[in-house]
């Protein structure tokens, strides 16, 4: 039977360092459906119908990824799409301890559920989505940390909020 996992996130916007992630993911799944939380709370810079646009684009060159959204709770996505792990990328310590708090959730939730954690290589374990913007706000080059699509996204979108 085929290998799926989820692999969840805000991608707001995806970034290089996502994409390692799942590139690792696909040397050990044959299957990964990247699932975009649509969370209004969390003020998103792009909305959820413009992260998943992205993410298909910055995709499409890889054959064994589905990209969807979901709302609520993550274990009941996986658990209507039919899926047992979550895949998750670490780069630093500094991230291990959030990732071990949504897991443990994660496992408290639903039991049958695991989580999967693989290492980013060392050229992305400072890139997050938040300096990307950050650095993308204030007029800075994008371009290595990025795929194309994405930064000419924040060109637009830092344009737009300033004319
Ligand atoms: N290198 C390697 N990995 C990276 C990099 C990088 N440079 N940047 C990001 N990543 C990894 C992250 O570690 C993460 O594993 C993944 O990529 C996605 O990252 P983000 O930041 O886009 O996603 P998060 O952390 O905001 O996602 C949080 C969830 C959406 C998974 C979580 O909030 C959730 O499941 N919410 C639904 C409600 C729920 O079920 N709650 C209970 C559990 S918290």
């Amino acid at each position: 039977s085929e290998r799926i996992a989820v692999y969840p996130g805000s991608f707001d916007p995806v970034t290089f360092g996502h994409l390692d992630i799942l590139q690792r993911g696909l040397s050990v799944f044959d299957h990964i459906i990247i699932a975009v939380l649509n969370n209004s709370s969390k003020h998103p810079l792009f909305t959820v119908e413009e992260r998943v646009a992205l993410l298909k684009k910055s995709t499409a060159h890889l054959g064994a990824v589905t990209v969807d959204s979901f709302e609520g709770l993550l274990v009941d996505y996986a658990k209507k799409k039919n899926v047992s792990v979550v895949l998750r990328g670490l780069r630093a310590i500094s991230d291990f301890e959030y990732e071990l708090q949504i897991a443990a959730i994660n496992k408290n939730l639903n039991p049958t559920i695991e989580t999967c954690f693989m290492m980013t290589s060392n050229h992305y374990s400072f890139l997050s989505s938040s300096m990307v913007k950050e650095a993308a706000m204030y007029g800075g080059s994008v371009h290595e940390l990025v795929p194309l699509p994405v930064e000419q996204a924040l060109k637009q979108k830092f344009s737009s909020k300033h004319h």
